[in-house]
């Protein structure tokens, strides 16, 4: 018996293919949106954009994506084993469509492209995603009108922040109102490929719905206050928040006959992927942690019982009930990229440059704000090095990366988040070199999963959860702990060099806030 798990991150969709029983990896496959579905002109998944502030991505092409990468699998695997599947994809992004999409989705053909019967269905053509920080004046509103940051936080799990949901939908209601009026339907970009494969509108999950401040994390229902700071009439826009172990049924009839997956194939909802991730990484345990180091860099803690948050930091549901504290920094690997770039290196070259420096840098550092950031608020971009000049490829390499784990290693401190152990996901967590800074800035050992995208592994987990009628104990035991590999562990001498440079780095950061 076979499931599967999805992952529409920003750059690229993911199929993880598990042997449910064994938790034996069957097949992996993805697909990069610049380099495979090049019509839709995205660059790093997102369009470019003369404003730095505005990142949206083409709904369409999330679409195409799912339809060529089922179409592949099903060349490649045996899809009619498939007894269940589930997904995860971006947090916060949104998809606003027509009243004409349930028809669409019922109607659904097996004998053609799925982009091509959906076009019609979008009243807005692109989706703004996380990297968007164009809703300043929406968070203010949403803020003020629950009663300042600190409410939001505690009511939602997050004050109002920039690529939330509910300020992204103020901001487009208030812009473009006529569009506004033509939008039926809001989906996460979760609940929105959760809709494709279940053949009709379903609604979000809790773990992607704390994503959004407009959920009680409490209560785990729309908060009055919050829709209405957003829109009037937002509820019936939206639909109800869902558990995420919630059964949506089996695979739409027409998708089955296109892919040959079974009829009897059962459905999931999606959840953000941090939330799948906790789970690809075996996360089910009271205070352990992660590190994911994707397009964004995450920090992030599963606990029993709601964390005390900072105001920076975020709390969400993971699919395993718990709760997940959660810090989200936007410069991750297009940072480390971009000093790759500037200094013509390929990453084993990047690699080659952390070897020729020594821990500390010689008190270089970089605050790596390459574009606005999250954590700290860093509204619009520029980078900051102290200590040395931006032509020095080794020098910049190192920064980067210590810049990186030196702000995590403050947030972590604000929380109260002290790891144990971390496990690491992500493309960066492939190389060696930048877990020993990870384990060396944030004091403790760094394990990582041979699986790359954990979140949709995560999702396959899930998947076989349901599959296999298994508690979640064993369901890890099974088909997450085989993958992960040994610690890579902190280095005692460095310890004194990074408790300086964490110093050094809160004075630098506090400085550039003030300086504005
Ligand atoms: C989390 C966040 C990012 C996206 C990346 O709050 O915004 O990690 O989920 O896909």
């Amino acid at each position: 018996m076979l499931v599967l798990g999805l992952d529409s991150s920003t750059q690229s969709l993911t199929a993880v293919v598990l042997d449910a029983g064994s938790g034996r990896v069957v097949h992996q496959r993805a697909l990069n949106f610049d380099r495979d579905l090049p019509a839709y002109g995205t660059r790093s998944g997102v369009l470019p954009h003369a404003d730095p502030a505005l990142v949206h991505a083409p709904p369409l092409m999330w679409v195409e994506a799912l339809d060529r990468i089922l179409a592949e699998l099903s060349a490649a695997v045996d899809l009619s084993q498939v007894a269940a599947i589930a997904g995860s994809a971006q947090q916060h992004g949104s998809v606003y469509l027509r009243d004409s999409f349930p028809t669409a989705l019922a109607g659904l053909r097996h004998d053609a492209p799925l982009a091509g019967q959906l076009a019609e269905v979008f009243s807005r053509a692109t989706a703004p995603v996380w990297l968007d920080s164009s809703t300043g004046d929406d968070c203010r509103a949403i803020d003020a009108a629950l009663g300042g940051p600190a409410a939001t936080q505690r009511i939602t799990g997050s004050a109002a922040y920039e690529r939330f949901t509910g300020p992204q939908i103020r901001r487009f209601a208030r812009l473009e109102p006529q569009a506004w009026a033509a939008t039926a339907h809001v989906r996460l970009v979760s609940s929105f490929l959760a809709s494709l494969l279940a053949g009709r509108v379903v609604g979000t999950d809790w773990g992607d719905g704390s994503g959004m401040n407009l959920m009680d994390l409490g209560t785990r229902t729309w908060h009055r206050s919050a829709l209405d700071a957003v829109s009037p009439d937002l509820e019936r826009r939206l639909g109800s928040p869902m558990p995420p172990a919630a059964q949506l049924g089996f695979i739409a009839p027409a998708l089955a006959r296109r892919y040959g997956l079974p009829a009897s194939c059962r459905l999931l909802p999606w959840t953000g992927d941090n939330p799948s991730s906790a789970i690809g990484l075996g996360l089910v345990r009271d205070g352990a942690c992660a590190l994911s180091l994707g397009t964004s860099d995450v920090l992030f803690a599963v606990s029993q019982t709601r964390p005390a948050m900072p105001p920076a930091g975020h709390t969400f549901l993971s699919p395993s009930g718990d709760h997940m504290a959660l810090f989200c920094f936007a410069n991750g690997s297009l940072a480390r990229e971009a000093v790759k770039d500037a200094h013509r290196l390929d990453w084993d070259g990047f690699t080659a440059a952390l070897g020729r420096t020594a821990p500390g840098n010689a008190g270089r550092l970089m605050l790596p704000w390459f574009r606005p950031e999250i954590v700290p608020k860093v509204p619009v971009a520029g980078v900051r090095r102290i200590g040395y000049a931006a032509g020095d490829a080794d020098a910049d390499v190192r920064a980067v990366v210590e810049g990186q784990f030196l702000s995590m290693r403050l947030r972590a401190e604000a929380a109260g988040i002290r790891p144990v152990e971390l496990c690491a996901t992500g493309g960066a967590a492939q190389n060696i070199a930048i877990l020993q800074i990870a384990a060396d800035i944030l004091r403790c050992p760094v394990r990582r999963s041979q699986i790359t995208n954990t979140a949709a592994l995560g999702a396959a987990v899930r998947a076989a959860r349901l599959a296999t009628g298994r508690e979640w104990g064993e369901t890890i035991a099974t088909t997450v702990l085989p993958h992960l590999g040994g610690a890579v562990e902190p280095r005692a001498e460095s310890a004194a060099t990074y408790a300086a440079a964490a110093a050094a780095y809160a004075r630098a950061e506090q400085s550039a806030l003030t300086a504005g």
